[in-house]
């Protein structure tokens, strides 16, 4: 039941003008979804066209009219949240639970983002003349592409998006090509609630293709990504060069903490939660234990069993506990690091190989893997796997955790589980991550609390929360002099 699907530009349908194509695939089974764009710089050039053609309008809707609609589309998420779901892992591969919980965060952000329309707050202040008035308003910016993974096909771009057209811009979009029906889905929806024409456009393609020319485009004033470190710096670099306003998104290195007086079993199934949710394609996931050397043992008996214990197969078929790999080229990136911890004398307790098997051999399954006697600076401690792959480090202190915690490019979420409170408190204000949790795992940010993280993880964005605007918005200063007089400021006003 393989289906063509199309761009959406201007309110239209449209395949690419080169009339090429790609398949989208199940990377449980195998299995072909859909045959989608493979889209040029043209069908780019002709989705900001549109975005431009409707800024104005959509800038002169009123804020609280634009939120409306986003509450609409929220509703509408709502009731078709289990189609979502089925399709999202269809062609990504993670569990039904989570695709519920990744189109769940779309309905809690389109809430958020229509409730922000009626505030939008800006900021007045008393002037420093008599008879003159001043405040600062937020006003949109513009055109703001966005670029996003794969992994949170539903959830992440929706951060993006409706932060994005709340406050006023217009938006191209293209999705991963991992996941683009997730895209079809969200352009239908739009349609559905009835965004006029070219507020909202989806173009299906590479990065290469479609990406890069959304990145150097005059008419996209913002661009906002999640993907790779490696991508983000290139598109950084072009964005200062262009002057663009650029938010980024990249990679994560996020490290549990478990301390000696911490509940021992709890932090073992968070752990377990953490790193194989998601078959560990998270930024968010964690890939990194730092356990006090008196209770390590036990947590790693703990995990081992929990990583053994984990049913693979296909998301969408009950008692499936993790999913497959995306893709071929993760299925490398994930066995190639187990050559890496190979050669840096590391013990593979479980795991550590492709899963084969009845159900398994059509889809790109990796084993659950629990490396032990990782030292902080080996590059298993240091580099994003992006795999169901856990390493455990011994420390001995409070301090030495907090600092190999620390010490890697990036600096996304951290977690610890202690009981002490003095011990919370001190990880809480030493840990120098974007996010940190206490007594619960390093993924499962809520949409109403910034999200971001430090160094490598991206350049001082922050998405959602109160912070959601931000990116997709400048700040204007007015002033209303209403004294009658030429009224100077600063350096002569005694
Ligand atoms: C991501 O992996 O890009 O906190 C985002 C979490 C999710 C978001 C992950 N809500 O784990």
């Amino acid at each position: 039941m393989s289906q063509t699907f199309q761009n959406y530009i201007g309110g239209k349908w449209v395949p690419a003008r080169s009339g090429k194509t790609f398949e989208n695939l199940n990377p449980a089974t195998g299995d072909k979804l859909g045959t989608f764009p493979e889209s040029g710089a043209d069908d780019l050039d002709d989705a900001v066209k549109a975005a431009r053609g409707a800024m104005r309008m959509w800038q002169l809707t009123p804020a609280p009219k634009r939120g409306e609609m986003l509450y609409k589309l929220g509703q509408l998420i709502a009731e078709k949240k289990e189609m979502l779901a089925q399709a999202a892992t269809r062609e990504m591969g993670k569990i039904l639970i989570e695709t519920r919980g990744d189109v769940q965060e779309g309905v809690d952000m389109a809430y958020l983002a229509a409730g922000e329309g009626r505030r939008m707050y800006g900021v007045t202040t008393p002037s420093e003349m008599p008879n003159k008035w001043a405040m600062s308003v937020r006003v949109p910016i513009g055109v703001v592409g966005v670029i996003t993974a794969w992994n949170f096909p539903f959830a992440v771009p929706t951060w993006k998006i409706f932060p994005a057209l709340l406050a006023g811009n217009t938006v191209v979009f293209k999705p991963s090509e991992e996941t683009p029906e997730m895209g079809y889905h969200l352009a239908k929806l739009f349609e559905e609630v009835g965004l006029p024409a070219g507020v909202f456009n989806v173009v299906h393609g590479n990065g290469k293709n479609v990406g890069w020319p959304m990145v150097q485009h005059p008419g996209v004033d913002v661009v906002s990504f999640t993907g790779s470190n490696a991508i983000g710096a290139q598109i950084a670099t072009e964005g200062a060069r262009l002057g663009k306003r650029v938010s980024l998104e990249m990679g994560g290195k996020n490290g549990v903490i478990v301390m000696d007086d911490a509940d021992v079993s709890l932090a073992a199934n968070a752990v377990a939660w953490g790193a194989f949710g998601t078959t560990g394609q998270r930024c968010t996931a964690t890939s990194r234990v730092i356990v006090h050397e008196r209770v390590h043992d036990e947590l790693v008996k703990l995990v081992v069993q929990r990583a053994q214990a984990l049913k693979l197969g296909d998301g969408l078929k009950d008692g499936v506990e993790m999913g497959p790999l995306v893709n071929d080229k993760q299925m490398q990136r994930v066995s190639g690091y187990m050559k890496v911890a190979a050669e840096e004398g590391v013990t593979i307790a479980t795991g550590g190989a492709r899963a084969t098997g009845a159900g398994l051999d059509n889809g790109h399954f990796f084993q659950p893997t629990v490396l032990t006697g990782v030292q902080a600076k080996m590059r298993v401690a240091q580099e994003e796997i992006f795999g169901p792959v856990v390493g455990f480090v011994k420390v001995k202190s409070l301090e030495e955790a907090i600092a190999v915690n620390n010490e890697t490019p990036f600096g996304l979420s951290s977690s610890i589980f202690t009981s002490n409170v003095n011990a919370a408190f001190t990880a809480m204000r030493d840990l120098t991550t974007g996010i940190v949790y206490v007594n619960h795992g390093t993924t499962g940010a809520e949409t109403h609390l910034p999200f971001g993280g430090t160094r490598g993880t991206g350049n001082g964005h922050r998405e959602a929360g109160h912070t959601m605007l931000d990116a997709f918005t400048e700040w204007k200063s007015l002033y209303v002099d209403f004294s009658g007089k030429v009224q100077r400021a600063q350096i002569d006003n005694n």
